[in-house]
């Protein structure tokens, strides 16, 4: 019995993070052969998720996902998503409708199409993210389920798909769990639904299904990772060629379809003053693909940050995926230029894409436009740090943002969690996500914003052990804010046990914008001013200091922050109000990345 019982609580222990039939990753849609699912879908809001279980609570054959219709005018079909109502993909369900705005649970989305597969084709549905649990069917046959709000997955249909009238339906269910990722509380909007792209990807029967094109860690003329082919011909030769650069290299595939390559290269590094993306085309014989890849070296050095092997400061700030002006969870290529164009205005070469992974615009836009990243994942707060279903997910998370992003020069930081409180078991966790993302990345920093503490009033020290395994150690503090008044500042002084480079991650307060009085009213723009100019002078004396992303970029809706008048569900520390307003302290900051700029 008891084995029975543990055999039991392990299964249970492993459930939620079954994946077994997602397909791995596909890298690069841009540059693929893609049918947009966007637009409008039929809808059916289900708080009782009767359209999954039937009145015992068991999984019902005849779900939803059946999409049936009566055949006879006696039959009893109690939902039909045609006269339902529809919602926008991609987008949040909270804010396209009032009665969904604090909504958490179940609501079915439908889409119906028509497509013609080409013969010696396969065919995915690819979803750019769906918050945060997706059960997916086409043609009434559950296709696959994920797990996690903001990374992208996609399953195989060829089999499935017809000509005419198939209909795909995804469940989506943002209901807030104790054991998933992020857990219960968090100090942002739980955005519901299909919040990214949805497409049909077509490939040849045989494709490139992931390739790594990077600089070898360390070097600088030295190009190393992977090419990977999927179906049925593994046995290939795989050509890289970079036309600008005079590069043609060919690979053999073995019976995997994996190739190593490894290359000299001689390239224009990438660089916030010279963002310089090559064209890359990635031959099989059965199938090409083209990229568009920056190449730069990352690493660190004592306290040093190294770019290109040149020490660098982190001019950054803090982002939440935010819509601007128009609220609700951003999702298009204008709302990335828009956040990222307020960045490069405050001077910053650096983003922190608070908390989760971004949708891939940012990263794809920060590309472009030369600002550096911090990618990280929402293990956030107080995770269930012994449970080993929480810890799959979160390495399913991480892995999936790795295999999204791993060739974008932007990315220079992966961060594995944020304000996590010491213990054993957390440690541990955090360990298994280091070492997991080392093997899966070799080339990036690993990062986290730490915990840190008083040792006397007026010493912060950094001894946090998890320190001991980052190549960044990250720090959050809102000394002036939580922590006392902003003169605080003045008296502190900084220690870290490690001798590692500092990015202080967060720090900041809040104001309304347009509230004014002086600099010790709570909310006015005037008091988060001076939290700015106090701090400021405070972390120009932290010696190993290599990085800043104050919190946060624009306001951003928080269940959490229910102040009437002044915060109303909004959390107020934006530097720009999410009507884009600058606030006061906007231009303090500015001021200062301009003079940083200047003189590193
Ligand atoms: C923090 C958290 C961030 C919050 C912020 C705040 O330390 O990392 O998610 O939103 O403080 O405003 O309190």
């Amino acid at each position: 019995m008891a084995n029975k019982l543990l055999l039991f609580a392990l299964l249970l222990a492993f459930a939620p993070s079954l994946n077994a039939q997602q397909t791995d990753l596909i890298t690069n849609i841009e540059g693929r052969n893609t049918t947009s699912l966007n637009g409008q879908w039929q809808v059916i809001i289900d708080p009782y998720e009767s359209g999954y279980y039937d009145y015992r609570y068991q999984p019902s054959n005849n779900g939803f996902f059946k999409n049936a219709k009566p055949r006879t005018k006696s039959e009893l079909i109690e939902y039909d998503f045609d006269s339902s109502g529809s919602l926008q993909v991609p987008g949040d369900w909270n804010t396209q409708t009032d009665q969904l705005f604090f909504y958490e649970g179940t609501v079915w989305y439908k889409k119906s199409f028509d497509f013609q597969r080409k013969p010696n084709t396969r065919l995915f549905v690819y979803f750019g993210a769906a918050n945060y649990f997706a059960d997916v069917y086409l043609n009434g046959q559950k296709i696959g389920q994920h797990e996690g709000g903001f990374t992208p997955f996609n399953f195989e249909i060829t089999n499935l798909v017809r000509d005419t009238g198939n209909f795909l339906i995804v469940k989506v269910d943002n209901k807030r769990r104790r054991d998933a990722v992020p857990t219960l509380m968090t100090d942002w909007w739980n955005y519901g639904g299909l919040t990214r792209d949805v497409k049909l990807i077509e490939t040849p029967t045989t494709f490139v299904h992931d390739y790594l094109i990077q600089l070898q860690k360390g070097s600088r003329n030295r190009i190393s990772g992977y090419v990977k082919l999927t179906g049925e011909k593994l046995n290939q030769t795989v050509t890289v060629r970079i036309p600008e650069a005079g590069i043609s290299k060919s690979f053999a595939t073995d019976a995997h379809g994996f190739a190593a390559i490894d290359f000299n290269a001689d390239l224009k590094l990438w660089s916030p003053e010279n963002p310089k993306l090559y064209d890359v085309m990635i031959e099989a014989e059965t199938d090409q693909v083209r990229d568009q890849i920056g190449f730069r070296s990352i690493e660190t050095r004592g306290t040093e940050i190294l770019l290109n092997g040149r020490p660098i400061f982190l001019r950054g700030v803090c982002i939440h995926e935010e819509a601007p002006l128009r609220g609700g969870r951003a999702y298009s290529r204008e709302d990335a230029r828009t956040l990222l164009g307020w960045a490069k205005e405050l001077g910053a070469n650096f983003v922190r894409l608070a908390h989760y992974p971004h949708n891939e615009f940012m990263i794809r836009e920060a590309d472009r436009l030369g600002i550096m990243v911090w990618s990280e994942i929402p293990v956030y707060w107080t995770i269930q740090w012994e449970n080993p279903a929480t810890l799959e997910n979160a390495r399913n998370q991480l892995s999936e943002v790795i295999a999204r992003d791993k060739n974008r020069a932007a990315v220079v930081v992966w961060s594995v969690a944020n304000e996590t409180p010491l213990s054993d078991a957390r440690l541990l966790f955090l360990k298994n996500l280091i070492s997991y993302a080392r093997s899966l990345d070799p080339g990036r920093l690993l990062s986290a914003a730490m915990e840190r503490h008083y040792i006397n009033d007026t010493t912060q020290m950094i001894d946090d052990p998890l320190g001991e395994y980052l190549d960044v150690l990250g720090c959050n503090e809102y000394v002036g804010w939580y922590d006392g008044l902003p003169e605080k500042a003045d008296r502190l002084e900084w220690r870290s046990k490690y001798q590692k480079p500092l990015v202080m991650s967060e720090f900041g307060g809040d104001a309304l914008y347009g509230n004014h009085g002086d600099a010790l009213t709570r909310w006015t723009e005037e008091y988060q001013e001076s939290i700015y100019q106090h701090q400021i002078e405070m972390l120009k004396k932290i010696s190993f200091l290599r990085g800043t992303s104050p919190w946060i970029l624009m306001d951003f809706r928080s269940p959490r922050r229910p102040l009437p008048r002044i915060q109303d569900y909004w959390n107020r520390k934006g530097l720009v109000s999410n009507r884009g307003e600058r606030k006061k302290a906007f231009y303090v900051l500015q001021t200062w990345y301009r003079e940083l700029a200047n003189t590193r």
